[in-house]
């Protein structure tokens, strides 16, 4: 019943795992953080018991639903030479936009099986949203570390970590086999190894999350990118035939498509404003899209 009411609300993933310590990550996690592949992401460093144990975070949890919604455009940026931004900043923050739906979501449990307890999240919270995903059966973790489907890897994930026990599903296998193809396309070696990227050398790091100065010695290595990176997903063999999102709120300011380079260089803080009004691109403010654009100049 959950199942199908996440697909009639859109989300064309949704799997189901035991709220439980995620004992065999905690190892991973450490080392990432102590070999400051977090960067200057400090908010990781964070709720580190929570960040692994969702029974500390929502009191009571006894199961984590995982879904996943499309964000692949239909129409991309028209003009060749214009500086990209990832489609997943094309239009509204898809913070607001999934936990606007799995609030709907939470509201049908309640009003269908009774009172449920539990909390929505995507992103922001102390969660390893990829990892429920994986062992809610319904992606694998592709070599850059983000999940995939057979049909793609362009997907938010969020959870509902609920106090009802519920039927869990049973993980994937990986379908990335002996492909390398997004590992040797990362511009800047940000991927370290199979699953494993340094976040603090990745194109999207530089771009949404430093507030300082991006380092000279990644001078002419964006490929053009001003928001965000979409590289090692774009070259992904399970990324040919995008599952397009249905979704109107994700839908770009009619004017962004169509800017120039020129358009793009001379962009002015009212412009900025119109844009991305309700966008992610907010998080690296006017300055720090300013900053992105004359870093590729
Ligand atoms: C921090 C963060 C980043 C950082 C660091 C990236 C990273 N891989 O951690 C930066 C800013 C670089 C980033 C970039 C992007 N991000 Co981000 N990011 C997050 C965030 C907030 C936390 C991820 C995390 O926990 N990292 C910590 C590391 C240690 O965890 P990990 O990457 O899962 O690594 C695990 C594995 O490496 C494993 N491991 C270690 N060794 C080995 C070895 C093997 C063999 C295996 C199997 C596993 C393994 O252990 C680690 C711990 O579990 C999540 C949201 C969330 N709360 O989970 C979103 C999230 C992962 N990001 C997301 C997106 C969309 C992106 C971008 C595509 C955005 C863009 N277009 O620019 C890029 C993609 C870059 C990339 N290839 O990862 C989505 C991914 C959706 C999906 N399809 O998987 C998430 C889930 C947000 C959301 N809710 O939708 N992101």
């Amino acid at each position: 019943m959950i199942k199908a009411e996440a697909k009639r609300l859109g989300f064309f993933a949704c799997g189901i795992s035991k709220a439980r310590f995620l004992e065999e990550e905690a190892k991973h996690l450490e080392d990432w953080l102590k070999s400051g592949k977090h960067g200057s992401v400090s908010y990781m460093e964070n709720h580190f018991d929570k960040r692994l144990d969702p029974t500390l975070l929502v009191s009571g949890a006894k199961s984590v639903i995982s879904l996943l919604y499309s964000y692949y455009p239909h129409e991309l940026q028209k003009q060749k030479e214009a500086p990209v931004i990832s489609k997943y900043a094309y239009g509204e923050d898809y913070h607001f936009v999934l936990k606007d739906k799995m609030k709907t979501l939470m509201s049908f449990i309640n009003k269908e099986i009774g009172e449920v307890n539990g909390r929505a999240f995507t992103d922001s919270a102390p969660v390893l949203d990829k990892k429920w995903a994986e062992l809610s059966g319904i992606a694998w973790r592709g070599k850059h570390s983000n999940m995939l489907t057979k049909q793609t890897s362009f997907f938010f994930i969020g959870e509902l970590i609920i106090d009802l026990e519920l039927d869990c599903d049973k993980p994937m296998n990986s379908y990335c086999g002996t492909c390398t193809l997004c590992i040797d396309a990362c511009p800047t070696q940000a991927i370290t190894e199979a699953c494993v990227v340094d976040g603090s050398k990745c194109i999207s790091y530089f771009t949404v999350e430093l507030k300082e100065a991006i380092p000279e010695d990644m001078k002419g290595m964006f490929q053009n990118r001003i928001f965000g990176c979409d590289i090692c997903q774009d070259v992904c063999p399970h990324n040919r035939k995008p599952v397009f999102h249905n979704e109107e709120r994700f839908l770009p300011h009619p004017d962004l498509l169509e800017m120039s380079k020129e358009d793009w260089h001379e962009i002015t803080e009212d412009v900025f404003k119109k844009l991305f009004n309700k966008s992610a691109v907010k998080r690296t403010e006017f300055k720090g899209l300013k900053r992105n654009l004359d870093f590729i100049k």
